[in-house]
């Protein structure tokens, strides 16, 4: 690549933009729509998203860099204390905010706190209304109305992320309310998040998807070893799942190994399309008693 002077981005647009909204609003289904990967994973369950996930949209004339956070909710527990901060610093350093609400199945509250959230950073809001492949259109235009009455945004747009509905139109109306300047990153560049990270994510969506109750909630998975082994063309990689109880661990694991082998078989298909090579993927379940609680333990697993 040539070096371009700043005449080449005559034109060229560029910022950042943080998705916000409640828990299993689909706000990591939009990233990975817009992107074209899969980079956050996502769940049925609330709370899946635990930290800032940068992907990057490369457009002909724009580079719009977004930032997929965690739902914003009230809740007193240390953990969710610092996922909800971690969602609403992404705010300081934004040029604008996208909010996505689920019109299928609203949220009021966590809505309204949001927005309360939301009333000091001075931020341009843009709303979009998704999972409409799950309501009826005059249903959508009364939830259109009500939105406008609680505070005006620069647009109301309605898309389904999981679909692909209306995601051209979203991305036009978010490209024309950036600054003119040139891309922050290389064209090639899709996140900033390293791979190890992607690969504990996607151990961690398989524990969300295939296990029930509490036990999403109280696990964390860490990636001890990710090592390639060029003569086979393998990548063997080490992973912690970490639970807060002896319990947990017996239902992670399963009779007879049998959840466990169903939560690396289902994470190590991911990791291989992820990585483009053949994984050799070894789980260890361990228990780290309370470590949702624990502020030492909270950094060591990343959050
Ligand atoms: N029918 C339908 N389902 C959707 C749509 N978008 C997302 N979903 C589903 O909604 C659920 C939540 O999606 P996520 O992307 O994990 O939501 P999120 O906002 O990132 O959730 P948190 O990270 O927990 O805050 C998943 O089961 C998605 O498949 C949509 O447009 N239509
Ligand atoms: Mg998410």
């Amino acid at each position: 690549m040539t070096p371009s002077t700043p005449h080449d981005f005559q034109g060229f647009r560029s910022g950042f933009i943080a998705i916000l909204g409640a828990p299993n609003a689909g706000k990591s289904t939009l990233l990975n729509r817009m992107l074209g990967e899969k980079i956050a994973i996502t769940s049925r369950k609330p709370q899946t998203t635990r930290n800032r996930i940068l992907g990057v949209v490369h457009r002909a004339k724009a580079q719009l860099v977004f930032i997929d956070t965690p739902g914003v909710h009230q809740s007193k527990t240390p953990l969710n204390v610092r996922i909800v901060d971690a969602a609403l610093a992404a705010l300081a350093d934004v040029d604008l905010v996208l909010i996505l609400a689920d019109a299928a199945q609203p949220n009021p509250a966590a809505e309204n706190y949001l927005l309360k959230r939301l009333e000091a950073s001075g931020k341009p809001l843009l709303l979009a209304l998704n999972k409409i492949d799950l309501i009826p259109k005059d249903e959508l235009l009364t939830q259109m109305a009500a939105w406008s009455a609680r505070r005006p945004f620069e647009a109301i747009l309605t898309i389904s992320a999981l679909r692909g509905l209306a995601i051209e139109s979203l991305l036009d109306a978010m490209q024309t309310r950036l600054p003119e300047g040139p891309p922050f990153f290389p064209e090639d560049t899709l996140t900033d998040v390293p791979e190890r990270f992607i690969v504990a994510e996607l151990i961690r969506e398989k524990v969300f998807r295939l296990t029930g109750e509490e036990i999403p909630y109280a696990s964390a998975v860490t990636v001890e070893a990710f090592k390639e082994e060029r003569r086979s063309k393998t990548i063997r990689i080490h992973a912690s799942i970490h639970v807060e109880r002896g319990s947990q661990k017996g239902i992670i694991i399963g009779k007879g190994g049998r959840k466990l082998k169903e939560i690396g078989q289902a994470a190590r298909a991911d990791i291989e399309r992820l990585l483009a090579a053949r994984v050799y993927l070894e789980l260890f379940v361990r228990v780290q008693k309370n470590w949702s609680r624990d502020t030492r333990a909270l950094r060591k697993f990343g959050y």
